[in-house]
């Protein structure tokens, strides 16, 4: 058994950050609709927060952001000529096509992929599959330069495996590392993958969500079970719960977090909690054989209502165990919403002085990504990586203190301020966003991973 560390990669908001109200069944993505959103804000929020667990101690690393607006799609679907014309003729005749293909989504890089640690892989390599990302078209548009931006981070094939995404139908709707948590007793050691769906695509009797859609088919996890060569043993599904999703609980990480061996969840998270919890301390047990310590916390209704959860965000934190902590403690990483919602934090501060492992809360300001249903959580993608792997990724892409200097100059001098919808017919701002992603791609040297650098 090799030691080993969760690294974080957060997504870096792109230059086009704005609130298109593009999330059916998102709250908060339909609630601030058209509001004007503030790009270099957003983006030095989110380096913040990268910044302040890199301070703690942490391997952070950073994911760029895809190309917008995505002109290719745009010229599929019809609209022809100069750039300039393509976007002005969006603009004019189909402006939420525009908005669409102008979205900065990929900032939330939980979605960008699954990913499944070397200990729990057949190949024992560490394995990559982009989520397809099927039921938003926005972000249904992001899986093919996601996986060439894995590839550019995780490019040694002697560790990393990468996969396509899964077929683009709603049979295999994918959503990446916000369906799926691992738990383990050490990083380093074999885990239990947990996925969680919404819906069975191939059983019309099988219960689902009656008013917001369930983006994660059961057929999808297995498949990427499947993909990532873990074994049976090793792998529980489990439905989420219907109604949780039509309160506006759009991924499951929304409603749950785990870490190591402990599981942080709502009472309403999953159609079936109390099972969920018995497979999964189970099938741990086996895979060490002898029984194991589990935490399962379950935050009952009355403490949380759904939509406080919903609201605040709660769930959507980073559960991390800081290198100064002793073995089996955590920290919470939450949004400050969490703060400002009265019944929220009054159960932080009972969890904080329980005898439950969680005994630091981190506070973040992440309003910009919040107002589109992100959170620290979203902002992530965990992958779990030995110190072999932790050598081969690219180190370009690891936040020290000069990278973060580096990036909150180059976001000084290529973000906006402030976006509005109507800015979107704005040619300058094609322009503006190729030449910081362009910068950016010497920074992070990732080589030619954009469509508009083939
Ligand atoms: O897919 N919001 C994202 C939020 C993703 C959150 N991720 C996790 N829970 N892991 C989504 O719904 C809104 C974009 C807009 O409306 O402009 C958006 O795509």
């Amino acid at each position: 058994m090799m030691t080993a560390q969760e690294a974080n990669f957060d997504g870096l908001v792109g230059p086009t950050h704005n609130y298109g109200g593009l999330s059916y069944g998102n709250v908060a993505s339909s609630r601030n609709s058209a509001r004007a959103s503030q790009p270099k804000l957003a983006v030095q929020q989110g380096l913040q927060k990268m910044k302040a667990l890199h301070d703690m101690g942490m391997l952070q690393g950073v994911l760029a952001p895809q190309s917008r607006p995505d002109l290719n799609t745009l010229r599929q679907l019809g609209f022809s000529g100069s750039d300039n014309r393509v976007i002005d003729m969006a603009a004019k005749r189909e402006p939420a096509l525009l908005a669409a293909c102008y979205s900065a989504s990929s900032m939330w890089t939980a979605n960008a992929a699954t990913v499944s640690p070397s200990a729990d892989t057949q190949d024992q390599r560490v394995h990559f599959t982009p989520a397809n990302l099927v039921n938003r078209f926005h972000r249904s548009i992001e899986h093919q330069t996601t996986g060439r931006i894995l590839q550019a981070t995780f490019a040694h094939e002697d560790h990393f495996a990468h996969h396509q995404a899964l077929p683009s139908s709603d049979h295999f709707g994918d959503e990446g590392a916000a369906n799926h948590t691992r738990f383990c007793q050490t990083y380093g050691e074999a885990g239990i993958e947990l996925f969680v769906y919404g819906q069975q695509a191939f059983n019309a009797q099988a219960s689902k969500p009656g008013k917001y859609p369930a983006r994660q088919s059961l057929e999808a996890s297995q498949a990427i079970a499947r993909l990532h060569g873990l074994a049976t043993e090793q792998v529980i599904f489990a439905q989420q719960n219907p109604a949780a999703i039509d309160a506006g609980v759009f991924h499951n990480d929304v409603i749950a977090v785990g870490n190591g061996n402990l599981h942080f969840y709502h009472e309403q998270a999953f159609l079936n909690g109390d099972q969920v919890n018995d497979q999964l301390q189970a099938a741990m047990d086996k895979l060490h054989g002898a029984a194991q310590p589990m935490h399962f916390i379950k935050v009952p209704t009355t403490a949380v209502s759904l939509a406080d959860a919903v609201n605040s965000y709660l769930f959507n934190s980073q559960l991390l165990h800081l290198p100064a902590q002793q073995p089996g403690h955590m920290a919470l990483v939450v949004p400050q919403e969490c703060q400002q919602n009265a019944a929220v934090w009054a159960y932080l501060q009972t969890l904080k002085h329980s005898t439950a492992p969680i005994d630091e809360i981190l506070v973040f300001d992440l309003k910009q990504s919040m107002s589109n249903g992100g959170g620290p959580a979203c902002l992530r993608l965990r992958v779990v990586l030995n110190a072999a792997e932790q050598q081969a990724i690219n180190p370009a892409c690891i936040i020290n203190d000069d990278l973060y200097q580096r990036l909150m100059q180059w976001s000084e001098s290529h973000y906006r301020e402030q976006l509005i919808e109507t800015d979107l017919a704005d040619p300058n701002l094609l322009n503006e966003s190729r030449c910081a992603l362009d910068e950016l791609t010497q920074i992070l040297q990732l080589g030619s991973v954009y469509d508009f650098q083939r």
